[in-house]
């Protein structure tokens, strides 16, 4: 038997040599994976570092896949994917060509070594939520309607990058 079809969000980041050409592509690039389809993207956003600030500012964008892959097959292609738009891991937070962030599978909770799922930090983050909210807006996170979670963050800084930028 062939394995179940899965709902996957991943969050992409990047601030590193040209951040908006790595996160454009990877988009297009998610829909090639194996026994994956790409169902929607968000529009791009540009905010500054959370984190060190000592940075350049970030393009980030959410995708909404459908798979076949397991949890970590997922993340191992995404880790490959990373290392092929040249990722250097750094510090904790520190810039990068291209970060892809497995934020959802299915309802699934995932504590492992390698993977965390629901993703630890997205709750606090206006640059994951905002362009999650844009491809879910009925979604729920631990019994909170995103629209709540959203309302409740500092969205000031996040800007949308126009396609004709
Ligand atoms: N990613 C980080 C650290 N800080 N700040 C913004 N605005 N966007 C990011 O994607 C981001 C960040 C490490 O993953
Ligand atoms: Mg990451
Ligand atoms: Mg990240």
């Amino acid at each position: 038997m062939s394995p179940p079809w899965h709902h996957a969000w991943i969050g992409l980041g990047s601030n590193l040599d040209g951040p908006r050409e790595h996160v454009e592509r990877a988009l297009s690039e998610l829909e090639r994976l194996p026994l994956t389809h790409r169902i929607a993207a968000s529009r791009l956003y540009a905010s500054s570092p959370v984190g060190p600030t000592d940075q350049p500012d970030y393009i980030n964008a959410v995708a909404h896949l459908e798979t076949r892959l397991s949890p970590l097959a997922l993340l191992d292609q995404l880790q490959a994917l990373e290392q092929r738009h040249g990722r250097v891991r750094g510090r904790r937070w520190g810039p990068r060509t291209l970060d892809l962030d497995l934020l959802l599978f299915d309802e699934q909770r995932i504590t492992l070594p390698r993977l965390t799922v629901p993703h630890p930090e997205m709750t606090r983050r206006a640059f994951v939520l905002v362009p999650l909210f844009e491809l879910a807006p009925s979604l729920v996170l631990d019994d909170k309607p995103l629209a709540r979670l959203t309302a409740g963050l500092e969205t000031r800084d996040l800007r949308t990058v126009l396609p004709q930028d």
